[in-house]
C-alpha cells in the first residue's frame, strides 16, 4: 500500500490503505532475489461496471501451478488499498483467505483452478493517477509500474503473462467510447441508457500493459497496411475541440510503423491501434498492447499552440510508444530491475528514428544535451545507479535518465562497435528468440554478442557499474608517430567504490595542421586502465577530433590549446565534433573564471577567441540554421556545475550570463542580421523555415543579454509579427526574462489569447518561472495563487515548479527562499501524487556538490521532508538516498 493520508479529509478516501512509511522503513527489493511466481495465469477475464465515483470490477484469473518455480499452495495477489468484496474459487464463495499487509493470500489445494475476485473502487478519488482514475469526466488507467494493483488482486509482476478478455458497461452519453487492449469483439445495450463492449487481446501480456478507456471522445481515423499486406485501423482519440490538433501525431504514428517495418524488419500486430490523449498524467505516455495512452502535450499539435520543439516531442514519443509494441510488449521485462531492457533500447530507437525523420546530427546533439543535463548530475549524484539497479524501495523512483537515456547509449555503443548491418542481425535474434517471454539485459547483452558477432563479456560492465568514466587524454609526437594515450577512472557511487575499467568505444579523427585534412576516421575502444594508440605518418603534432558523434557516454578530459578548438569548431567535419569543440571552448574558460582565477588580460583573451568562434558560426553560410542554432546554444549552468566538484551556483550564472552579454554585444551586428534574415519568412514545417525560427530566437536571447533595450524592440516586433507558437514564444520568453515596461502586457497579452488552451498556459506558467528575470521567485509565488493553478494536474504542477527548479536562477537565491518552496512543495503534493512530488526531490539532492552555505540550507529543507509524518515510499526513498 502506498495510498498517503487523505489530503484533504475527504471520507470517501478513508477506505484505502493509508500506510505511512517513515516508520517502519518501506522494503527494499533485490534483484538477487528474484524467484519466479509459483502460479501461471494464462488466462484473466475482467468485468468492469464503470463510474466515476463506483467502478465494480469481477476478475477471473485461470491459475496453473507454475511447472518451473517452487511449488507452493499459497496463491498471493497484490493489492494496494483494495478490500475483497467477494471471492470465488471454482466457482464457490470462500472466506478461507487472509489480508497480508496489502495483498491477498489464497491457499489452493490443487494444479489448477479458477479465481474470481470483486473489488470496488472510487476512480475519482485516485489523486495519483495510478490505477482506474477519473480524468475531465472520462475514466482511464495507469498500470506500469505497479497500478494494476489499484485495479484489482492480481501478480502485478511483469513476469506473469496472460491474455486478457474485457468486458465494460457503463452510461452511453457519459461514456459513449469504450476501449481496451487488442480488437474490439462484441457490443451492445444492456439496458436503458447502459451500453457494454467486449475485448479481446490475444498477444499474452503481464498486467502492467493493460488498458481501458471510458469516455466522450472523438477521433481522428487512419488506415495502415503492414508489410505483409494486412490492414490496421488506427485512431487518435480526444475530446471534441482538439481534433483539429491530431493531424502531427497521426503522420507521426504512421511512419513509426512504417519505420520500424524498414529499420528493425518489426510488424505490427493486431487489427487495431488506438492512442488516447489525456490531461492529467504522470508521465510522457504509455505503452499499453494496442491502446497507447498519452499525455494531451504528447499528442496535440498545431502551429498556433505548438513549437518546433513541441512538434519533435510529439513525433519522438509517438514513436517510442509505438516501437514498445516490440522492444517491450512483445518481448516485457522479467522483472522491474530489468527496466532498461525495453526501456533504454526504446529510447534508442526513437532517438534513430528522429534521426531519421530530421536532421541526425542536429538530433544527436540535442540527446548528448538531455543526457549531460538530466543523466551526467545523476550519475554523479546520490542517486546515482547503475542502468541495471540492485535495489529499490519504490520502482517509480527508477524511471531515470539514467534507466532510459544511459540506457540507450549503452546499446548505442554496442551498435557503434557491431556497425549498423551487424547490430540489425543481432536485434533480429533477439526478437526472434526472445518473442513472448519476459527477458532479462542479459538476454538482451547474449542475443547482440551472438547475433552480431562482438565480445562483450567486458562490456557488460556498464550494466552494473554506475558513474560516468571520466577519459584523461594526451596526445605526444614519438618517432614520426602521434602517440594517444587515454586513462579512464569511473568515480565512486553510493554502494560502489573501485570500478573496473570498461569498454569506451571512441571516434576518432587526427586532422594534420598544414592540410586541415584528416585521414579517415577510426574507432579505437579503450579497455584497460591506460592505454597507447599509435598513428604511423605524422611529423608534426595533429589535431585530435575525439569521441566524435559522442560515441560514448563519458566524461573528456584534456589539454587543448584553444587555437585547436577554434580550428575544430569551424572545420570539423563530424558535426557533434564541431558542437563539442565550441562546447569545450566556452566550457575551458567559464570553470576558470568561475574560480575567479582568470586576469582581465586573460578573460578579455579568452573571451576574444570564443567571439571569433562564435562570430564564424553566425556568419557560415555552408551551415544549416538548424545546425547553427544548435552550435549557437551555450554550455548549461548543470552541465558547468557537473565541471565542478563543489560550485557557487550564483557564480556560474554570473560568468555564463557575462559571457552571453559580452557576446550580444560583441557580434551585435551579426545578430541583428540574423535576426532580421528570419523575420518577415512565413511559417512553413519545412527545415529551411525551422532552423529560420530557431536562430531568430537564439539571436535575440544574446541581444537581451548585450543590448536589453534593442532587444526588448525586437522581441515586441517578433512577437507581433508572429504566424505561430515558436515565435510567439520565443519573443515572450526573451521578454519575460527583462525589465521591460512592455513585459507584463505582453504576458497578458499571451495569456487572454491562450487562457482556454491547458498547455498553452501551461507554458505561460512555465515562461515566468524559469525566467531568468530577478523576481523570477516572487513571480512563481504569486503564480501559485493564480485561479488556473493546481498541484493536482502534473503539467501543472511541473509547469510552475520543475520549470523553476531546473531553470531559475532564484532557485538557488541565497536566503535558501528557493529551498523552502521547493520542499513546501513536496510536502504539499506527496499525499496528493507522491510519484510526481518525489521527482522534485533530485533538486535538493545535489548539496553536497553546492558551496557550504547553500548546501547546508538544502540538506536542513530535506531533512525536514524526511521528519513530515507519513511520507510516501517514493518521497521517504528518494530523500533518504539523497540525505546518506
Ligand atoms: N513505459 C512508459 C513510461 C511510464 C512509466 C510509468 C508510468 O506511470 C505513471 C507512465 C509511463 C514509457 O516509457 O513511455
Ligand atoms: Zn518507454
Amino acid at each position: 500500500a502506498r495510498t498517503p493520508s487523505n489530503p484533504d479529509g475527504n471520507p470517501e478516501m478513508a477506505d484505502a490503505a493509508v500506510e505511512p512509511h517513515t516508520s517502519p522503513e518501506p522494503q527494499l527489493i533485490r534483484r538477487e532475489d528474484y524467484r519466479p511466481f509459483a502460479w501461471n495465469v494464462p488466462q484473466v477475464a475482467l468485468d468492469f461496471v464503470l463510474g466515476l465515483n463506483q467502478t465494480r470490477i469481477t476478475a477471473r484469473l485461470d491459475v496453473e501451478r507454475n511447472p518451473v518455480a517452487e511449488a507452493d499452495p499459497t496463491l498471493r495477489l497484490n493489492g494496494d488499498g483494495l478490500t475483497p468484496v467477494e471471492i470465488r474459487v471454482d466457482g464457490a464463495v470462500v472466506q478461507s483467505w487472509v489480508m497480508e499487509g496489502a495483498d491477498l493470500v489464497l491457499t489452493l489445494p490443487g494444479e489448477a483452478h479458477q479465481v474470481e475476485i470483486v473489488t470496488e473502487i472510487d476512480p475519482s478519488a485516485n489523486t495519483q493517477l495510478m490505477g482506474l482514475y477519473a480524468s475531465n469526466g472520462m475514466l482511464c488507467t495507469q498500470c506500469e509500474a505497479e497500478g494494476f494493483r489499484r485495479i484489482t488482486f492480481f501478480p502485478d509482476r511483469p513476469d506473469v503473462l496472460s491474455t486478457y478478455r474485457v468486458r465494460m458497461s457503463g452510461p452511453k452519453d457519459q461514456f459513449p467510447v469504450l476501449l481496451s487492449n487488442g480488437n474490439h469483439v462484441d457490443g451492445g445495450e444492456s439496458a436503458e441508457g447502459v451500453h457494454w463492449a467486449e475485448w479481446y487481446d490475444p498477444w499474452p501480456k503481464p498486467s502492467y500493459l493493460f488498458a481501458l478507456v471510458a469516455g466522450d471522445l472523438v477521433a481522428r481515423k487512419d488506415v495502415f497496411t503492414t508489410m505483409s499486406g494486412r490492414k490496421v485501423d488506427l485512431a487518435v482519440w480526444v475530446r471534441e475541440g482538439d481534433l483539429g490538433r491530431t493531424e502531427h501525431a497521426m503522420e507521426s504514428l504512421i511512419k513509426s510503423m512504417k519505420w520500424d517495418e524498414e529499420r528493425f524488419g518489426r510488424e505490427y500486430d493486431l487489427d487495431t491501434f488506438n492512442i488516447v490523449a489525456v490531461s492529467d498524467f504522470n508521465m510522457g505516455a504509455m505503452e499499453n498492447k494496442g491502446l497507447n495512452i498519452f499525455n494531451t502535450k504528447y499528442v496535440l499539435a498545431d502551429s498556433d499552440s505548438a513549437t518546433d520543439g513541441d512538434y519533435d516531442g510529439v513525433e519522438g514519443v509517438i514513436g517510442h510508444e509505438y516501437f514498445h509494441n516490440w522492444s517491450g510488449n512483445r518481448i516485457t521485462c522479467r522483472d522491474w530491475f530489468q527496466l532498461s531492457l525495453k526501456e533504454g533500447f526504446t529510447v534508442l530507437r526513437d532517438q534513430l528514428f528522429s534521426q531519421d525523420m530530421g536532421s541526425a546530427a542536429v538530433k544527436r546533439i540535442e540527446d548528448v544535451r538531455v543526457l549531460r543535463a538530466a543523466q551526467f548530475p545523476e550519475d554523479s549524484g546520490p542517486l546515482a545507479h547503475p542502468i541495471r539497479p540492485d535495489s529499490y524501495r519504490e520502482i517509480s523512483n527508477f524511471y531515470t535518465a539514467t534507466v532510459y537515456n544511459k540506457g540507450a547509449e549503452v546499446i548505442r555503443m554496442m551498435r557503434t562497435m557491431a556497425g549498423e548491418e551487424r547490430f540489425r542481425q543481432g536485434t533480429d535474434l533477439y526478437f526472434d528468440r526472445h518473442d513472448g517471454e519476459a527477458a532479462t539485459c542479459e538476454d538482451f547483452v547474449a542475443a547482440i554478442e551472438e547475433g552480431a558477432g562482438l565480445d562483450l563479456a567486458q562490456f557488460r560492465l556498464w550494466y552494473s557499474q554506475a558513474g560516468a568514466p571520466r577519459v584523461t587524454v594526451e596526445l605526444a609526437l614519438e618517432d614520426g608517430e602521434a602517440v594517444l594515450t587515454l586513462q579512464q577512472s569511473a568515480p565512486a557511487t553510493p554502494g560502489q567504490s573501485g570500478k573496473q575499467p570498461m569498454p569506451i568505444p571512441l571516434r576518432i579523427a587526427l586532422f594534420d595542421r598544414e592540410s586541415g585534412q584528416h585521414g579517415g576516421e577510426q574507432l579505437i575502444v579503450l579497455t584497460q586502465e591506460q592505454q597507447s594508440f599509435r598513428f604511423a605518418g605524422f611529423d608534426q603534432l595533429p589535431i585530435l577530433s575525439l569521441n566524435r558523434g559522442f560515441s560514448a557516454p563519458v566524461a573528456i578530459d584534456r589539454e587543448i590549446a584553444a587555437d585547436d578548438l577554434v580550428f575544430l569548431a569551424a572545420r570539423d567535419d563530424d558535426p557533434f565534433a564541431r558542437y563539442e569543440a565550441m562546447q569545450d571552448l566556452i566550457v575551458g574558460h567559464l570553470k576558470k573564471a568561475i574560480g575567479g582565477h582568470l586576469s582581465d588580460d586573460d578573460r578579455a583573451a579568452a573571451r576574444a577567441a570564443i567571439g571569433t568562434a562564435f562570430r564564424a558560426i553566425l556568419t557560415d553560410d555552408t551551415l544549416d540554421d538548424l545546425m547553427r542554432g544548435e552550435l549557437m546554444i551555450l554550455p548549461g549552468a548543470s552541465y558547468l556545475a557537473e565541471q565542478m566538484l563543489v560550485s557557487d551556483p550564483a557564480e556560474i550564472h554570473a560568468e555564463r550570463e557575462g559571457l552571453k552579454a559580452w557576446l550580444g554585444a560583441h557580434c551585435g551586428a551579426e545578430l541583428q542580421a540574423i535576426h532580421q534574415r528570419a523575420s518577415g519568412v512565413s511559417y512553413s514545417r519545412d527545415a529551411a523555415a525551422r532552423g529560420l525560427r530557431k536562430v531568430k530566437t537564439q539571436a535575440l536571447v544574446y541581444l537581451a543579454a548585450g543590448k536589453p533595450e534593442l532587444a526588448a524592440g525586437l522581441a515586441q516586433d517578433q512577437y507581433q509579427a508572429a504566424d505561430n507558437m515558436t515565435d510567439r514564444q520565443g519573443a515572450l520568453m526573451v521578454m519575460a526574462g527583462l525589465e521591460s515596461p512592455d513585459r507584463d502586457a505582453m504576458l497578458s497579452d499571451f495569456y487572454d489569447r491562450y487562457r482556454d488552451n491547458p498547455l498553452v498556459v501551461d507554458k505561460w506558467f512555465a515562461i515566468q518561472a524559469q525566467s531568468l528575470h530577478p523576481g523570477a521567485l516572487r513571480h512563481v509565488k504569486e503564480l501559485a495563487e493564480h485561479p488556473d493553478f493546481t498541484l493536482r494536474n502534473p503539467n501543472r504542477a511541473r509547469s510552475l515548479y520543475m520549470a523553476f527548479a531546473a531553470a531559475s536562477p532564484t532557485f538557488h537565491q541565497a536566503d535558501g527562499e528557493g529551498y523552502r518552496m521547493i520542499a513546501d512543495v513536496i510536502l504539499a503534493l506527496d499525499p496528493i501524487n507522491p510519484q510526481t512530488a518525489a521527482r522534485f526531490v533530485p533538486f535538493l539532492g545535489r548539496w553536497r556538490r553546492i558551496e557550504p552555505k547553500r548546501a547546508a540550507m538544502m540538506k536542513q529543507e530535506l531533512e525536514r521532508i524526511a521528519a513530515a509524518p507519513a511520507l510516501s515510499r517514493d518521497t521517504y526513498e528518494q530523500v533518504s538516498r539523497s540525505l546518506g
